[in-house]
């Protein structure tokens, strides 16, 4: 029986074949990849943050549930201190605005928003950090709103880094901070809360929820079912040659 010689030509193409099969694959994983990526955000919808104005601290609105005497004194601790903890910090993203308010009957003292030049709140006044926009308030008295009392601004911070101020009249222990970051947020933000701060949710952000899947999720999940389908499709096809 003569011996049989295997056709090198055709193993050789169906190698090809394959190559060529599984390339053509990877390219269009990566073009649907490509497409379903979602773009980083370029763009933020400016929003307002109140900072509220108390006897004797100030603190960003929805970092203490001011109401019940427990809470005030959690956040009395945290704030009304020299040097006051990052819960007191209002963090804001480039240009957000701060307003500070004092709705009755969170102060019944006077009180100033005045810059300082850095964190050790000892060199403040009217326009003394030439980056800060926070200026001086001059003393405002309660309730908000009121002839000569609050809010002071809103004012916009354009530049990201970090703003100090105090209360000229109680400078030793009301001081503050401005946090402003240069990252977007993301566009579903928590559900503190406290007044009607609420109110100042920019257009497209909700408060709470946070269930929906995020379009990183969708894209990822997208790609997957793609490469499934691409490489079942190699498969069969690398089958189909073999038989
Ligand atoms: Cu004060």
């Amino acid at each position: 029986m003569p011996m049989q010689i295997p056709d090198l030509t055709s193993l050789k193409s169906a190698r090809t074949g394959r190559r060529v099969a599984v390339c053509a694959a990877a390219a269009v994983i990566s073009m649907i990849m490509a497409s379903v990526a979602p773009q980083p955000a370029t763009t933020h919808a400016a929003v307002n943050l109140n900072v509220h104005v108390h006897d004797d601290f100030f603190h960003p609105a929805g970092a203490f549930i001011v109401g019940s005497s427990t809470d005030h004194s959690l956040a009395a601790a945290a704030c009304e201190v020299p040097s006051p903890a990052s819960t007191c910090d209002a963090v804001i993203y480039v240009g957000d605005t701060i307003t500070w308010v004092s709705p009755a009957p969170l102060a019944t003292h006077l009180h100033t928003v005045t810059e300082c030049t850095d964190g050790s709140f000892t060199v403040c006044g009217a326009g003394v950090a030439a980056a800060n926009p926070i200026d001086d308030s001059g003393s405002r008295n309660p309730p908000s709103p009121g002839p000569s009392g609050w809010p002071y601004g809103p004012l916009t911070f354009n530049t990201a880094g970090t703003y100090y101020y105090r209360c000229e009249v109680h400078p030793s222990v009301m001081r503050g901070r401005v946090v402003v970051l240069t990252i977007p947020p993301p566009q579903v933000v928590g559900g503190r809360g406290e007044f009607a701060d609420a109110a100042t949710l920019p257009a497209g952000r909700t408060s709470g929820g946070g269930d929906a899947l995020s379009p990183s999720i969708i894209a990822a999940i997208a790609a997957g079912i793609a490469a499934l389908i691409a490489l079942g499709v190699v498969a069969l096809w690398a089958r189909d040659r073999r038989t």
